[in-house]
């Protein structure tokens, strides 16, 4: 009897334990998205949230093709091509003319991947590269982001 007892005792603190890690887990991540919220609040001003930072969190599907502590890619919901996909930085800056120019080694990061992921997505004909801003830009998620297009032969002029 007393051997169940402590044995049930004993599952007991491991549960708690086990509850108490994933609550600290949940709280750490949640922590760095907000964080990373105010610092840009700070820099560039006060942009809402945006279906980018659900991207960022996890709390919204996405096909996610790479990812590291500045920045992710993944692919666009709506492709115009038949590779697109999207850079963005982890830092909601609403847009490159937000951009502060001490962002120059954030922003040639974001560049670089877009290079690397293109290479991963076996674009070797190329590909072509768009920023999007504000209103005569046709920006429509105020988070900047990078688009790679290719897989087809582009147009110029766009329109
Ligand atoms: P822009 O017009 O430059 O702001 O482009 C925003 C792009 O973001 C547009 O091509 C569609 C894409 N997009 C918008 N919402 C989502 C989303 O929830 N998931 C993904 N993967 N892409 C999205």
């Amino acid at each position: 009897m007393i051997g169940l007892f402590s044995f049930i005792n004993m599952f007991g603190v491991v549960f708690f334990f086990f509850v108490v890690c994933a609550f600290q887990r949940s709280l750490c991540a949640k922590s760095d998205e907000v964080k990373l919220a105010e610092e840009a609040s700070k820099r560039y001003g006060s942009p809402g949230p945006t279906i980018f930072s659900k991207v960022i969190d996890k709390s919204i599907p996405a096909d996610i093709i790479y990812e590291d502590d500045k920045c992710l890619a993944f692919r666009d919901i709506s492709p115009q091509a038949p590779v697109h996909f999207l850079v963005i930085p982890r830092i909601p800056i609403p847009g490159i003319s937000y951009a502060k120019d001490d962002d120059a080694e954030l922003l040639g990061h974001l560049l670089v991947v877009a290079k690397n992921v293109a290479k991963q997505e076996s674009l070797s004909e190329g590909y072509r590269v768009v920023i999007n801003d504000g209103k005569h830009g046709s920006q429509s998620v105020y988070h900047l982001h990078i688009h790679v297009l290719g897989g087809r032969q582009m147009e110029w002029p766009p329109g």
